[in-house]
């Protein structure tokens, strides 16, 4: 409640429903992402539901825009208490010998460095007020490869060996880390991995039912909320007829 939480990808999916969700908790919003008019769109429609919301349109893989933003944020701004890292990305499923070094980049720059972008800039003001929470969106994918997911799925892995380590680093304080990991959600995910290719996006939802992002934000808000002695370190959260990562039962 009248938390300052601050969203990376908040333009779609996962990061969209957590900016919906938070402002139903009566948080105030930084939304961020590259589309601008969405951006817009979004704050426009909170707004007028009565939320605080700003938003900051910048590439998570641009570290000096980045910094600017973050280090030029207005006063009442400045103390962000969640920083839900959730900008990300797959892209492409081809075995690892045949995959896009182009795609490997954008994955690896956007998953890893730009999380880790932010967590640089947002989290030594949380140390210093020794009160903040990070929100990472890991992935089922990050606990074992599966076919075709080598370098996405190297990328979650990082993100919870991020997540694990930036909690040792802040036990000494009351900052909390949390790795989100999610199963299938049914969001743009799959239609950007897929260059755009709709059917075959529509295809890793067959059969089964999905998660949605509401069904993960309702996990970040839980864990954002839980009593200050409370750090909800880890979940793992998968559609029902999912058993991992590679198990998957479709009717
Ligand atoms: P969407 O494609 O629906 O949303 C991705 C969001 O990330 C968009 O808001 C996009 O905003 C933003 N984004 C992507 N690249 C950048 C960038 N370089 N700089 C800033 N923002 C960026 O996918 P999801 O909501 O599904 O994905 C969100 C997170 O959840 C990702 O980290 C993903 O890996 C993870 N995840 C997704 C799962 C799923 O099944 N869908 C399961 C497990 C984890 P914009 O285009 O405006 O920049
Ligand atoms: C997204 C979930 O299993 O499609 O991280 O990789 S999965």
């Amino acid at each position: 409640m009248n938390k300052v939480v601050l969203i990376t990808g908040a333009t779609s999916g996962i990061g969209l429903a957590c900016a919906k969700k938070f402002a139903a908790n009566g948080d105030r919003l930084i939304l961020t992402g590259r589309n601008e008019h969405r951006l817009n769109e979004i704050r426009k429609a909170l707004t007028e539901k009565g939320s605080e919301v700003l938003t900051l349109a910048f590439d998570v893989r641009d570290r000096e825009k980045a910094a600017k933003y973050i280090q030029e944020l207005p006063a009442e701004w400045q103390q962000i208490d969640v920083l839900v890292n959730n900008a990300g990305l797959a892209l492409g499923l081809e075995p690892e010998y045949e995959g896009n070094p182009d795609d490997w980049e954008t994955m690896i720059d956007t998953n890893i460095k730009g999380l880790l972008t932010m967590t640089r800039l947002v989290v030594p003001g949380m140390v210093a007020r020794n009160s903040g929470h990070i929100i990472n969106i890991g992935s089922v994918a990050g606990d074992a490869a599966y076919a075709g997911g080598n370098v996405y799925c190297a990328t979650k892995a990082a993100v919870k060996a991020l997540s694990d380590g930036l909690r040792i680093d802040v036990a000494n304080t009351a900052v909390r880390v949390t790795n989100l990991k999610p199963g299938l959600v049914e969001t743009n995910f799959s239609n950007i991995r897929f260059h755009g290719d709709s059917d075959r996006a529509a295809n890793v939802y067959k059969g089964i039912k999905p998660l949605t992002g509401d069904d993960i934000a309702d996990v970040a808000v839980y864990a954002a909320n839980a009593p200050e002695h409370v750090q909800i370190a880890e979940v793992l959260i998968l559609a029902t007829h999912q058993a991992s990562g590679s198990v998957i039962v479709r009717k």
